[in-house]
């Protein structure tokens, strides 16, 4: 350390949608950021991930937008000039009164994401801006586990699944289902436990088409699977435990309903098939004595954790597999206890949204006028509502069909013709499937505006981009963590150029549009608020300089707990007030698609389409261990770390005579990219593995050079509404 007096450390948080939550020590020197370093506190720690050390190349990259841009070229193009924020924000602000009293609020679509999780300059400003200035269309389902969040309201009415992590040191035995959190983060902490956990001989077991770098570190054994077909192994596992009368019907009686229609299905009686081992193998690659085993093991090694991740749930009908997990849980009694786990949403991912952090309201969400009066979209679930209000309204769009509503609009059968699209906090032409469908779908629209950091994929499409700061550059408050915990992400230099946070911009957009009752307070009048109005955090200046509160907590959280140590006092919100294996809304549904147990669905684009015969391999796009989403691509340190690569089997490569290093093209109906192949044993045949958030950088011939996916994927989703991203077919060849 130089010991310059101009040199200090600031402590602070990271709040980007990574999945994780950093707490780093900031160096500047001169008002200039130096040096990151990672939290140094007693374990369970926050310790800073790769990509947050390398966040001086994000901060102080010379493409960093500075200034609001106005498009000169033609979409998609890249060509702006600078302008002033009051020519930005008059223009905003006219275009929006314009296309509102041409064709209506809901003309104005906006699409918001997790660019930022900050508690305070999150995306939500921009939803209740807008509803204050009349009403926009807004979206429903997430991209990251709308399957879970489905399975979780018809199983138990509640959407928060996820046990703290240090829980995992009670069970016996650990199955991670589709997850990888060496690479992936699934909570900043998280792998600390199951380091602990295999220090303490508990067996851990990997459920994944790929050797990843968890089944490397963490695993007792592998078992590749074939994508898009969980649900059937984890019915065949039913089978087995049934058959075996392995099941804890002590349990079942007083806790769930719908065991007895499940067995029914399972066991053949309701349509002639049993699902057995034998009748899982060939869909699921998954040899029948492996899966019989695994069954035996799960329902014998008490508690158990089934950790079913979100990824296989990104598949066509993605549902059923959490589904089955929970009444695979269910069966072993394995919910509401320690040591176990309650599969569903998001169960090892993302915020650790289970626990209820007490934080009082930031800037709260006008309601949207445009909603008003619609009637509740088809297939949605009373319980929604509890959660998210506004989100079962049928004047809202699912967030991937947003596509083909703004190319076909009410003429497509959607509420509405859309015009005007805003996305905050979000990469939409880069993360949303079937970028080329999506290119056609923006080059319709009337105009788009984005808020940035940098000139993404999106950016380029937009009429006016407004420049955002980065989380170093403002304060805010993010909650999560493998044990919960609240972080103060306090602000370390001033906004570079003239760029502003999400609230500043809000702001001031609202007074243009004679909006005054947007905010009421400052920044740091929202934050001391909503610590100071909460009873989670003892003392905010404290918070502020420390930039993180660990929950204290007697024992590990365990959602459910008390539901299944005292039901009577405690039921599930649920129409029986148990966990429901087999639904009556769902059955009420009417749908094939959304039956009322959990079943396996043969999903389009899956083994038994006729597609397979031109498209012979089954594509999943991972999230990628040097980037969060698309952030942190263009950061020439990070891509050092690895290449962006399509990853195969070396069986698959030898048939197209391509070997390591080569590089490919891999296609379909919806379009094609190139990129190097990466040969290996470390996934199954017949699979092949593109990391997603590579940005979209199309040749002439309208081929991405920039290794996106989403070129390749579906923006089709369930009736239930999952994001079908990791089913997709392809074919490869050589370049
Ligand atoms: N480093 C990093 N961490 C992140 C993110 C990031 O961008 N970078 N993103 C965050 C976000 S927003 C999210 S939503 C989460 C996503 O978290 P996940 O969805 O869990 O992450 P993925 O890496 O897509 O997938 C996890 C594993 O599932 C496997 N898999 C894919 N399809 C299937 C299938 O059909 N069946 C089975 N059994 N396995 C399958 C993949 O091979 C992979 O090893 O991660 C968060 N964490
Ligand atoms: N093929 C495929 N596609 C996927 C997935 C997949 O597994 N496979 N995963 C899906 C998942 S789980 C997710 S969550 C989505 C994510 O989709 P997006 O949320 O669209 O992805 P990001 O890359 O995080 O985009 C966030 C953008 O916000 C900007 N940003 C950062 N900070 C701020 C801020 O403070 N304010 C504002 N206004 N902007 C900011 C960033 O520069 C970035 O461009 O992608 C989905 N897309
Ligand atoms: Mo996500």
């Amino acid at each position: 350390m130089g010991g310059s007096s101009q040199e200090k450390v600031v402590r602070t948080a990271c709040s980007l949608h990574c999945g994780g939550k950093c707490l780093l020590k900031v160096h500047l020197k001169d008002g200039v950021v130096v040096r990151i370093e990672t939290d140094d506190s007693k374990d369970p720690a926050f310790r800073a991930c790769l990509r947050c050390h390398a966040y001086r190349g994000l901060l102080y990259h010379p493409d960093r937008l500075k200034y609001p841009l106005r498009r000169t070229g033609e979409r998609g193009e890249g060509k702006f000039e600078r302008i002033s924020w009051d020519v930005a924000l008059d223009t905003i602000a006219s275009q929006l009164k314009r296309v509102r009293e041409e064709h209506g609020p809901g003309a104005v679509l906006l699409v918001p994401s997790g660019g930022n999780l900050g508690e305070l300059h999150r995306s939500t400003l921009m939803s209740s801006l807008l509803n204050l200035t009349g009403g926009h269309t807004a979206t429903w389902g997430y991209f990251s586990y709308e399957g879970g969040t489905f399975a979780s309201l018809a199983s138990y009415a509640n959407l928060f699944t996820g046990s703290s992590r240090d829980d995992l040191l009670n069970s016996r035995l650990i199955i991670l289902w589709g997850i990888n959190s060496a690479s992936t983060i699934q909570q900043t902490g998280s792998n600390w436990f199951l380091v602990k956990a295999k220090e303490a001989g508990i067996k851990i077991i990997s459920v994944d088409p790929r050797l990843t770098n968890t089944v490397a570190t963490f695993a007792d054994q592998w078992i590749p699977i074939r994508p898009s077909t969980d649900a059937a192994m984890l019915i065949s596992m039913a089978y087995v435990i049934i058959k075996e009368g392995l099941e804890d019907q002590a349990y079942l009686d007083r806790h769930t309903v719908g065991f007895e229609q499940y067995k029914r299905y399972v066991m053949g009686d309701e349509d002639g098939i049993p699902k057995s081992p034998a009748w899982a193998e060939p869909i699921t690659g998954v040899p029948a004595s492996t899966i019989e085993n695994l069954a035996k093991e799960y329902a014998t090694t008490k508690p158990a954790a089934l950790l079913d991740g979100i990824a296989p749930g990104r598949t066509v009908n993605g549902e059923q597999y959490h589904r089955a997990a929970i009444a695979l849980a269910a069966m072993t009694g394995n919910i509401g206890v320690h040591g176990g786990h309650s599969p569903g949403r998001g169960p090892y991912s993302m915020s650790l949204a289970s626990y209820p952090f007490k934080l009082a309201r930031g800037v709260p969400v006008a309601p949207n006028p445009h909603e008003q009066g619609a009637p509740p979209r088809d297939y949605s679930l009373p319980s929604y509502e509890k959660f998210m209000p506004g989100v079962n309204s049928s004047a809202r769009l699912n967030r991937s069909a947003t596509i083909d509503a703004m190319l076909r609009g009410k003429a497509g059968g959607y509420p509405n013709d859309y015009k005007f699209l805003y996305t905050v906090c979000c990469n939409y032409v880069n993360q949303m499937p079937n970028t080329n469908k999506i290119v056609r779908a923006l080059k319709n629209m009337e105009f788009i505006v984005t808020h940035e950091q940098f000139m993404t994929p999106t950016a380029k499409f937009a009429d006016i981009v407004l420049p955002v700061c980065t989380y170093m550059e403002c304060n805010d408050i993010w909650t999560g963590g493998a044990v919960p915990a609240y972080g103060y992400m306090k602000k370390v230099i001033e906004p570079l150029g003239e760029s502003k946070s999400q609230l500043e911009i809000c702001a001031e957009l609202a007074k243009r549009m004679g909006v005054t009752n947007f905010t009421d307070k400052t920044e740091e009048e929202w934050l001391r608020q909503m610590v100071e109005g909460g009873d989670g955090i003892p003392d905010y200046e404290t918070f502020r300089t420390e930039a993180i509160h660990k929950v204290p907590l007697d024992e590990p959280y365990v959602p459910f707990k008390e539901q299944i140590e005292d039901p009577d006092n405690n039921p599930f919100p649920t129409p029986s007030g148990k966990i429901e294996i087999h639904s009556q809304l769902l059955a009420d549904m009417n749908h094939p698609e959304i039956p009322p147990i959990p079943k396996y669905i043969e999903p389009r684009e899956g083994l038994t389409d006729p597609l397979k015969e031109k498209y012979p391999l089954q594509l999943i796009t991972t999230h990628f261990i040097r980037r969060a989403l698309s952030v942190f691509d263009n950061v020439p340190w990070l891509k050092e770390l690895e290449p962006q690569a399509v990853t195969m089997n070396t069986n698959d490569a030898q048939e197209r005579g391509i070997t390591d290093g080569d590089m490919v093209k891999v296609f379909n109906d919806r379009g094609a990219l190139v990129l190097p192949a990466r040969v290996t044993e470390r996934i199954m045949p017949g699979v092949v593995e593109i990391p997603q958030g590579a940005w979209y950088d199309p040749d002439e011939d309208g081929v991405d050079r920039g290794g996106n996916p989403n070129v390749l994927t579906n923006d089709f989703h369930s009736p239930a509404g999952t994001f079908t991203t990791n089913t997709a077919l392809v074919e490869m060849a050589k370049t």
